[in-house]
């Protein structure tokens, strides 16, 4: 029996910028797991410079995945963030339909600060809310939770309160874990909250909003989270971590003044999650 765990990753992949799958193949190898591409789609950057290439990777998804079966493979977990098209939400069921024992952890990844990305549609809106309602674990942001609830993203929690019922509504009941990022409580800290579906468990946390704000740190908190959680950690546990890693990264960035766009130097702490 492998002791190696193994992560199917659907998300694109942008040549430059430090998002998706650029951040978690090396972020999950680091931590000492399989991390398996499936790119949903080549961009030669991400959405937020101008120009970007798009390749479109959806006939491919399908095949790639049975051939995955075929191989007779297993995975601990499949993990999809930024999609393509409004097919590829279907595909990661199809995914899980595929390998049922794996965790199917969604990073609903579908906009930022109340506005949704360029390349994403009201239907490939509407498809994410249906994969996250299928999902095992969900990692919105307030944006994200916000269409995902259907509710004005002006309405977001700013109280522990809110944030707790926001939880509780995207758990559908406590069906499914939740991590809602972006969770700001009080001026000058950023935090989260998180619903543990295992124990019925939930909270709060903030640390101090050190640095500025990049591109790409959901994708990072993300992955940084799904390795402590294939190392056995909770889900309260690994959030906090992965969020405190975010925060070392933010602070080395903006000593270093790297621009938001280029997204939080992770590489040089990289070794801090082996
Ligand atoms: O970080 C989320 C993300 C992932 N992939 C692409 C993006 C974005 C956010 O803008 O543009 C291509």
């Amino acid at each position: 029996m492998e002791s190696i765990k193994r992560v199917a990753a659907i998300h694109d992949i942008s040549g430059y910028g430090r998002c998706s799958l650029t951040v978690a193949l090396p972020v999950l190898s680091a931590m000492g797991a399989q991390c398996c591409a499936l790119p949903a789609a080549y961009l030669s950057s991400h959405t937020g410079f101008e120009g970007f290439t798009f390749l479109d990777m959806t006939d491919q998804m399908i095949p790639a995945l049975e051939h995955w079966k075929a191989l007779g493979l297993h995975f601990d977990a499949i993990y999809s963030g930024f999609l393509g098209s409004a097919e590829q939400m279907d595909i990661v069921m199809r995914a899980k339909a595929l390998f049922p024992r794996a965790m199917l952890m969604v990073d609903p990844v579908m906009g930022d600060h109340g506005v949704t990305y360029k390349t994403y549609t009201p239907e490939m809106c509407r498809n994410m809310t249906a994969l996250a309602r299928r999902a095992d674990l969900i990692v919105p942001n307030l944006t994200e939770a916000a269409i995902i609830l259907a509710r004005p993203y002006e309405s977001a929690p700013k109280t522990e309160g809110e944030a707790l019922e926001w939880l509780q509504a995207l758990s559908d009941g406590g069906k499914r874990s939740v991590v809602l990022t972006g969770l700001v409580l009080s001026q000058g800290s950023i935090g989260l909250g998180w619903l543990d579906a295992k124990d019925s468990s939930s909270g709060t946390l903030q640390h101090p909003f050190i640095g500025g704000e990049y591109h790409g740190t959901g994708d990072l908190f993300s992955s940084v989270m799904l390795g402590y959680l294939l190392r056995d950690r909770s889900l309260a546990a690994a959030a906090d971590s992965a969020a405190r890693f975010i925060g070392e990264c933010a602070a080395l960035s903006a000593g270093e003044g790297t621009s938001r766009n280029q997204g939080v130097r992770f590489e040089a702490l990289l070794g801090r999650l082996v």
